[in-house]
């Protein structure tokens, strides 16, 4: 039988386990990336294996969500990243070079290669044929230190491609629709692999707006195929050595197939607060907009911006709205002005900032309070733009651009004629913002800040545990609700002690309060899809700080399920999702021989209530490699135990 793309590359890459949807795998992994607010404490965690070098092909340190050095924090975590990536062999994208998959889309992405980064969005590079995951920094450290990532083999859903995009249509209209279809669990152990003669007309930089996007539907990652547009793009970027073809055979299997004609797909938009809370553009067309932001790794490449300065060149931006770019990167900027498009955006008004996440991670850029912000963005989770109450909508740089210019939400084919936008034939592509590593950086001081703390230990897990539910949360829950970002609290991701004091503040301002004053271990009780969002380790790492042991919830979200495994917390899914009903914040739970049940690889195990004796059962859903972990306290613990063992 014939393999698709998913299978092609996880073939190649296989180091353990049978390629059947659900089976437990482990992969070779040739190149990682992080950015700063992962890498910090991946890099801490790094150090902590006590290798000289990475062992990967390719790794590159990008510096991209913590730009605002509102004090000596930020700057010393970038000052930390520059000298660790000059010590141990790793490229270095300085702060303004760039959001992470942009700049490594265009320099680093190589077709049929796997790629494992500390961001939820690394399937960008999905868009150039790679296998590119998200995973907590732990994860990537063991993957600079040449360990696989274990995962379980995802089944591979096709999306069958056909027509072509209408005018004022574009790659995020397509994955909208996907996102109202199939909604943000729709893609949890999943790979969306997009096949068809819809493929033609979808640029790169078009496929890496649907493949990043899939991290909104929960898939384990998003592939394309890679073709002629594929080599015409890494061409442009001087880089066509790199092109390999790679096509699923003819005889392919998908475990579905999803229909998709783009000529039907219209103007899509996400209103608030969740990605997949899609509808067309025209249903909330003439609402009142005052902020419009094109930016983030989702949609800020070089056509995103075209599109807006063409229809700026002869429009004007309404009155009340604040219309502003972000640039993916540097590169993207260059080729801008080169292309004389900045013009037409700065006469307009646009404000352009500097290359970055900004305000999509709430560094800035937060709406006024009771006003429409439409953003080119990834996520609208309430409250990350870092106003309380927000209303920020999702939408394709062409709504984004006519909504400026009308200032009301509007439908981008209300503009009248098209303007296609073609990319350059060739990029000026300029590298000086990535520095390359040392051939030998053993000599190479890193230089440490004082916000920088080392890593926590933890205690290897107990055998008996009497424990607390320290708080219930409902379905969908996301590690922006566990662990949130923006300005104030993204400059303490390499400060444990002091990050955890706004562990689940965004819903509970008591909790690490009340969790550092409980005597008993803690529980933390959730509906469906926990966890779902960032990759950000810190929604494991902090909970644990304060205490937190077990996570007992209807399901769980892919990343942050690894990261509580990593980080000594059992991830735990309730038997009979009723349960959930019954249990309550306060109660006491007594869990007896968990450890040995972990070991001996028990798939359930009982609960009970202290209070009235009721039992809940508990399912167990974990690797062997897990459960060892698990009984470690956690995966540095377990891996140190590995080392000296040898
Ligand atoms: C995000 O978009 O939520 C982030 C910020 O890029 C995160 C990473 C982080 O929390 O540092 C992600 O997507 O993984
Ligand atoms: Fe940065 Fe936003 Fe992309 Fe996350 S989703 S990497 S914060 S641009």
């Amino acid at each position: 039988m014939g393999l698709n793309v998913t299978e092609k590359i996880i073939a190649e890459h296989i180091v353990s386990g049978e390629m059947t949807a659900g089976a437990d795998i482990a992969i070779h992994i040739d190149q990682t990336l992080t950015q700063d607010a992962t890498g910090t404490m991946a890099y801490l965690e790094f150090e902590a294996i006590g290798l000289k070098r990475v062992k990967t092909d390719l790794s590159v340190s990008y510096v991209d969500h913590n730009l605002l050095q509102s004090d000596f924090r930020n700057a010393d975590d970038h000052r930390f990243l520059r000298t660790i990536a000059a010590k141990y062999g790793i490229y270095f994208s300085k702060p303004g070079n760039g959001i992470c998959h942009q700049v490594h889309l265009e320099r680093f992405s190589a077709p049929g290669k796997t790629l494992l980064g500390s961001d939820s969005h690394t399937p960008t590079c999905g868009g150039c044929g790679m296998l590119a995951i998200g995973a907590g920094g732990l994860d990537v450290a063991m993957a600079m230190a040449g360990q696989p990532f274990h995962l379980r083999m995802p089944a591979v859903i096709g999306v069958h491609l056909t027509g072509e995009l209408q005018p004022w249509c574009s790659a995020r209209d397509v994955i909208l629709e996907l996102l109202r279809r199939l909604t943000v669990k729709g893609g949890v152990g999943r790979v969306m692999e997009y096949f068809g003669p819809g493929l033609a007309s979808l640029t790169v930089p078009d496929r890496a707006t649907i493949t990043n996007m899939g991290a909104e539907l929960g898939a384990t990652t998003s592939v394309f195929p890679s073709d002629e547009m594929t080599r015409r793009f890494l061409a442009a970027q001087g880089r066509e050595e790199v092109w390999v073809p790679l096509k699923a055979d003819e005889d392919a299997q998908y475990a579905q197939v999803i229909e998709l004609n783009l000529s039907e797909i219209e103007p899509m938009i996400a209103c608030p607060s969740s990605p997949d809370n899609v509808v067309k553009v025209r249903e909330v067309a003439g609402r009142p907009v005052s902020q419009v932001l094109i930016g983030s790794c989702a949609n800020s490449s070089y056509r995103d911006i075209a599109i807006a300065a063409k229809v700026l060149g002869h429009h004007s931006i309404s009155d009340g709205v604040s219309f502003e770019i972000n640039p993916g990167s540097r590169q993207v900027l260059e080729n801008i002005e080169a292309h004389g498009l900045l013009r037409p955006l700065i006469h307009a008004g646009a404000r352009i900032h500097q290359s970055g996440c900004l305000g999509c991670i709430g560094m800035g850029q937060a709406p006024a309070t009771n006003s429409i912000s439409l953003r080119t963005f990834t996520r609208n989770f309430p409250g990350r733009s870092g106003t309380k109450n927000d209303q920020v909508y999702l939408c394709s740089p062409e709504t984004a651009v006519a909504s400026a210019v009308y200032g009301v939400i509007t439908d981008p084919r209300d503009l009248g004629q098209y303007t296609p936008v073609s990319l350059p034939d060739s990029f000026i592509v300029n590298d000086n913002g990535i520095i390359p590593p040392l051939k030998d950086g053993s000599m190479v001081e890193v230089l440490r800040g004082p916000n920088i703390q080392p890593l926590p230990i933890f205690e290897p897990l107990a055998e008996d545990l009497v424990c607390r539910v320290l708080l219930k949360t409902g379905d969908n829950i996301t590690t922006d609700h566990i662990m949130p970002a923006g300005s104030k609290i993204l400059p303490l991701r390499s400060n444990i002690p002091a990050i955890s004091e706004y562990v689940f503040t965004a819903i509970d301002a008591e909790f690490p309060a009340r969790a550092k004053a409980s005597n008993l271990p803690g529980v933390i009780v959730g509906g469906e899809n926990y966890g779902q969002g960032s990759s950000r380790e810190h929604a494991a790492l902090a909970p644990r700080y304060l205490g937190v042991q077990i996570k007992l919830v209807k399901g769980f979200a892919r990343i942050h399920k690894a990261n509580l495994v990593n980080f000594g917390i059992v991830p735990m899914t309730f038997a009979d999702p009723s349960d959930y009903d019954a249990i309550c914040q306060g109660d006491e739970l007594s869990i007896s021989g968990l450890r040995q049940s972990l070991l001996a690889g028990a798939t359930s195990l009982c609960i009970k209530r202290l209070s009235d004796g009721r039992i809940f059962e508990a399912r167990l859903e974990l690797s062997d490699r897990e459960r060892q972990v698990l009984a470690a306290g956690g995966l540095l613990n377990w891996v140190k135990a590995q080392l000296q063992d040898k």
